[in-house]
């Protein structure tokens, strides 16, 4: 068979308009462009002659209040809004984007085009010479994506190097920056994806491409690459605040393999006065590996165990596998195919694969019957006290089938429209993920829920947040996972972190050490290994590594107040906790590469050490502010390298001259306390400000206003401090300012 040629949609035949609405009639297709907001147009275009209904996971909010936008046709026609100049050619169709007074921002290509090449829907779209390319959710590649390809299509794949193109998440989300021009385009399509960034020879064009399915996605206009996110999580949805203490140190391993093994750990933590909040239990807690089942041999209480940690401070979290063991015997595969809530085949028939519990039904969490059929089984590991809920294997993960999942021909419902597993995969993940978040929402409603996924499409923040998956204790795995957490965080996913130490293979002392130190500032701080590698908890390496651990686990408590300042930001406005430099200095040419540091909110600068046997690095410090280091206090100029000591003990890190950090006393866990005294470390500037944010810690209730902030400014040796939200009764009874510097 000859391979499908490429063709555009071709010229516009006929073009009506329904309020800010435009539908192209083409030659081979139709395109509509709706104008959403300002700053966010929606393009799509079938090949058929009438478009698929409306719908999309991924996005949150599907009606937009009427916007003010000025439609001229002619030959070209254009569209103009506060934000945006749009003008589409009609022979042949194209379309580009400007910002109001004509500077372009991106346009299609004007060879090709968009168009199809059989099923697969393309878009060729300009490349501007100074571009650069950021966000596309969770990839291994390094920060800046131009020049590279990366498809889409989620896979578990432990291979985290800057190689591989596909692993768990999904997020066809593209940030584009360069001087005086920003823009983003999600490309809304869960079909199998790729992104070639300017891998091209002339290296004027890259192509975003689905394998099927319409060309639906939205551009985001903005006057910086905060403006660009805030419109992208204004469509698909913002985090909520999680517990208190999820913001604490974690504890995994694959697996603790008793009750008594758990209840040793967390003995160990406490007795050597590590802090740590969660501890996990892996698969082996299972009886046989069925879901939502307990071992009774050894886990046999685990109401008391669970208790018995209570006492401590711990919350347990337990693993969840999509795979339901196919047993007749067990009541969950049982009732499950009474109710028929698992995959079929094309043919008839329960479509079965390999996992953990040897041969498996997978529900279709696609299908809303099957995600309420879902959420219920959670209930028993709640009334035991079980704390959050771990989502893995769900890209999903199949053993016995070609590409380490399930053939993409399985039936799925996808919320009423029937399709294949060819369409439904980048999102059955994401649904098993939602299931849970709304069983737990349903049985624990005032309480907010915690949960971790390994497998996620765009949107994914609204249910659960994402850990990196299997990475390996590798130095270039520490390094890359810095990359890798900054555009998942710009790409609507602020609460992210990999696995500490590194999953696979053997973790060394100096490696736990320093990714100890790094980890520590993530916005998730979890230590996991895999089955079969040595301990790998913070004591494992001998005193020298633990007290290094214990230093750095500490700091991050002490840093509390102002890690759950940066969650409030993220849930509020969308703002990454861990920031690329570049977020707060757009202005500093030399932050968009550095991809081996990392800002922490707005002040803190983190360098972390990635190579064995370094006892200092180069750090850059960005133009536009001074920097003290935290250690010594000495201030540095910013737009500068400097050298910074870094002993075994030791992260670089540097604080924003201008900051006030709200910090507190060491503790062993955080638990349901409010903070009673703050410690306000100030660091002058030219302007020095900071602020609390607080709440309740556990309940929706900030949601209803019932949050207090506070903030802070010092000016000639004085702090001033006003209360400008009190819906919440402030727990913060004393600032103990201490000013660094001078
Ligand atoms: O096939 O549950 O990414 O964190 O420890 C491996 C066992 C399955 C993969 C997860 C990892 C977890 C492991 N799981």
């Amino acid at each position: 068979m000859p391979r499908p040629q490429f063709q555009s949609v071709g010229a516009v035949q006929k073009f009506t308009r329904r309020g800010n609405t435009l539908d192209f009639h083409c030659q081979r297709g139709r395109v509509s462009v709706a104008i959403l907001s300002d700053s966010i147009v929606r393009v799509r275009a079938t090949q058929a002659n009438n478009f698929d209904p409306d719908f999309s996971y991924a996005v949150a909010k599907t009606k937009w209040p009427k916007v003010k936008a000025a439609i001229r046709g002619g030959k070209a026609v254009t569209i103009r809004t506060k934000k945006l100049l749009v003008t589409i050619s009609k022979a042949p169709f194209r379309i580009e984007f400007a910002k109001p007074d004509g500077t372009p921002l991106n346009g299609d290509e004007r060879a090709h085009g968009m168009g199809w090449e059989g099923t697969k829907g393309r878009s060729h779209r300009q490349l501007a010479a100074d571009e650069m390319f950021f966000g596309c959710g969770e990839k291994t590649s390094p920060l800046n994506k131009r020049g590279s390809k990366t498809t889409f299509w989620n896979k578990d794949d432990p291979d985290h190097t800057y190689l591989n193109e596909a692993i768990y998440v999904s997020i066809p989300f593209l940030i584009s920056t360069r001087p005086g021009a920003h823009y983003g385009i999600f490309w809304d399509n869960t079909h199998r994806t790729h992104f070639n960034l300017g891998q091209v020879e002339d290296e004027k064009h890259y192509i975003l491409e689905s394998d099927a399915g319409e060309i639906d996605y939205y551009f985001f206009a903005g006057d910086s690459v905060r403006e660009v996110v805030r419109g992208y999580a204004e469509l698909t949805g913002r985090m909520w605040m999680p517990p208190r203490w999820a913001l604490g140190f974690q504890q995994c391993r694959w697996s603790y393999m008793s009750a008594a093994e758990i209840m040793d750990v967390a003995r160990d933590f406490r007795k050597r006065k590590i802090p740590c909040d969660v501890i996990y239990c892996d698969i082996d807690y299972m009886d046989g590996y069925r879901v939502f089942t307990w071992n009774p041999q050894t886990f046999p209480k685990p109401r008391k165990m669970i208790q018995d940690l209570a006492r401590m401070g711990f919350k347990l979290v337990t693993i969840i596998d999509p795979g339901v063991k196919n047993d007749n015997k067990y009541a969950v595969c049982r009732d499950g195919r009474e109710k028929g809530m698992f995959l079929k085949k094309p043919e008839g028939g329960w479509f079965t694969g390999n996992v953990w519990p040897g041969e498996c039904v997978f529900p279709d969490f696609t299908n809303p019957r099957v995600r309420q059929w879902w959420g219920p089984w959670h209930k028993e590991l709640l009334d035991v006290g079980v704390a959050g809920i771990w989502n893995d294997m769900n890209e999903p993960a199949v053993w016995n089938h070609p590409g380490g999942t399930m053939p993409l021909d399985i039936p799925h419902d996808y919320d009423g429209q029937p399709t294949t597993h060819e369409r439904a995969h980048n999102v059955y993940g994401f649904n098993m993920a939602r299931a849970c978040h709304e069983a737990l929402r349903g049985l624990r409603p005032n309480q907010r829920p915690f949960l971790i996924t390994r497998s996620a499409y765009a949107g994914i923040q609204r249910y659960s947040m994402v850990w990196t998956g299997d990475n390996q204790s590798l130095w270039e795995q520490l390094a890359v996972s810095i990359p890798e957490c900054l555009n998942l965080s710009l790409s609507g996913v602020p609460f992210c972190g990999p696995d500490v130490g590194g999953f696979g293979g053997d973790c060394t002392g100096e490696l736990l050490a320093r990714w100890t130190q790094a980890g520590a500032f993530f916005p998730f701080f979890r230590n996991h290994t895999a089955l079969h590698t040595r301990r790998q908890e913070p004591w494992a390496f001998g005193r020298k590594v633990e007290d290094v651990c214990r230093r750095y686990i500490s700091l991050r408590y002490q840093l509390l107040p102002y890690f759950y300042n940066l969650f409030h930001e993220a849930a509020v406005n969308a703002a990454p906790i861990m920031r690329p430099l570049f977020w707060e200095f757009p202005d500093d040419p030399h932050g968009f590469a550095v991809d081996d540091q990392f800002l922490l909110g707005a002040s803190l600068l983190v360098a972390p050490i990635i190579k064995p046997g370094a006892r200092q690095r180069a750090v850059y410090l960005p133009d536009g502010s001074d920097w003290y280091d935290y250690w010594t206090k000495q201030k540095h100029g910013g737009g500068q390298h400097v050298t910074a000591p870094a002993p075994f003990d030791t992260l670089p890190l540097f604080v924003r001259a201008g900051s006030i950090i709200p910090m507190t006393k060491p503790m062993e866990f955080i638990g349901r306390k409010s903070i009673g005294e703050i410690i306000l470390d100030v660091y002058p500037g030219k302007k020095t400000v900071g602020c609390l944010y607080e709440d309740d810690g556990e309940s929706f209730d900030y949601e209803r206003g019932a949050y207090s902030l506070t903030h802070f400014s010092w000016a000639d040796g004085r702090l001033k401090v006003d209360k400008n939200k009190t819906g919440y009764k402030s727990a913060a009874k004393k600032y103990r300012v201490r000013v660094s510097g001078a």
